[in-house]
């Protein structure tokens, strides 16, 4: 959809959802009335609500449920990340064509977005359901300037920033991270988060970090409705998907500004206030073969650290594997 100067500013005026008059806004964008009744008509017929009364002037009743880029923009408190969005109605992988624009030179803040996606990817070759509308299915391009061997920051703070932006939109939700990758709300996953790396001779050229969020569906198919959830199914209500964008883009960019500096320790000690694991006992399924041990730390590098029941110290990297909480 390709919005004007003229639509952005129009947006900008009625945004928060008071009568503005047709003399205020012809004054302030500087066009006449007629021009604006126009541009008022073809906000309309792009799904905005927008009522009309006599002495009142106009109003923003709703905006459409699909996400627009300079709907986005208007929200965003970031100097660089979510500057470039590109929305997509449908795509195989929102990872896969952030790659692909990676490659093409698209700067570190650049976001592709999918309203559904036919090959969601989730690790280790598992799929990720994207159905169309409900979600935000989306992928981050980043360059940072760090060892590779701290690329497991990269989905570490993307798990922070999910877990500040969800409690942000409502404190009811308590949303907690297990490790690696998922965020889980009632004990269900609804976000993962899938970053991929492209790194060589010790630096890292770019990564993408993609981040499925479950927003706004009723119920989800037999194989995952025990295991997952949506913000509609935890709050009870319908959740404004470009709001929630904006405040994870806004949080992102805040943490991804201290990854670069460095801050590895203070981004561990707030992750680690968030995890559902520290100090339970698990079973890890790592490839073929299966560890059973008490959680006692995190390194420094972001591993999981278990204990098993003979005193040895196992480490895990973020990514190799499957981890249960035992019944009891
Ligand atoms: C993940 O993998 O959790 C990473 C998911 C990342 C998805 C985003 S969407 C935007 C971007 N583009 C992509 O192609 N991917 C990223 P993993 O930890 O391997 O979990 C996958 C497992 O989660 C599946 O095997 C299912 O059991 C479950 N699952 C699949 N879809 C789900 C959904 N919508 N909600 C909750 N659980 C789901």
């Amino acid at each position: 959809m390709n919005m004007n100067e003229i639509d952005l500013k129009l947006l900008e005026l009625l945004h928060n959802g008071d009568f503005v008059s047709g003399e205020k806004i012809s004054e302030e964008i500087g066009v006449s009335r007629t021009t604006i009744w126009k541009h008022i008509n073809k906000l309309k017929q792009q799904g905005y609500q927008i009522e009309s009364a006599t002495n009142k002037g106009y109003r923003l009743v709703k905006i459409p449920d699909r996400i627009v880029p300079e709907e986005v923009y208007l929200g965003l408190k970031t100097d660089y990340i979510g500057r470039e969005i590109k929305v997509f109605s449908s795509l195989g992988s929102t990872n896969e064509r952030a790659k692909e624009l990676a490659r093409k030179d698209f700067p570190t803040g650049t976001v592709v977005i999918a309203e559904e996606q036919t090959a969601g990817k989730g690790r280790l070759g598992r799929s990720w359901f994207s159905p169309p509308g409900t979600g935000l299915w989306f992928s981050l391009i980043v360059r940072p300037d760090i060892p590779p061997n701290k690329a497991p920051f990269l989905t570490i703070i993307a798990s922070l920033t999910l877990v500040k932006a969800l409690s942000e939109l409502n404190p009811e939700l308590k949303p907690l991270i297990k490790w690696p990758n998922d965020i889980l709300i009632d004990d269900r996953k609804v976000c993962g988060i899938l970053s991929e790396l492209n790194a060589d001779l010790g630096m890292i050229n770019f990564a993408v970090i993609g981040i499925g969020i479950n927003v706004n569906q009723d119920y989800f198919p037999e194989e995952l409705s025990a295991k997952a959830t949506s913000l509609k199914i935890a709050l009870n209500t319908r959740i404004d998907r470009t709001g929630l964008l904006q405040g994870i883009l806004n949080f992102f960019e805040g943490y991804y500004q201290k990854l670069l500096e460095g801050r590895f320790k203070e981004i561990l000690k707030e992750w680690k206030g968030y995890l559902n694991i520290l100090g339970e006992s698990v079973t890890i399924y790592s490839g073929s073969e299966t560890y059973q041990g008490r959680v006692i730390d995190i390194s420094s590098l972001g591993e999981l650290v278990i204990k098993d029941n003979s005193g040895k110290v196992w480490s895990f990297w973020a990514g190799d594997v499957t981890l249960r909480k035992e019944e009891n």
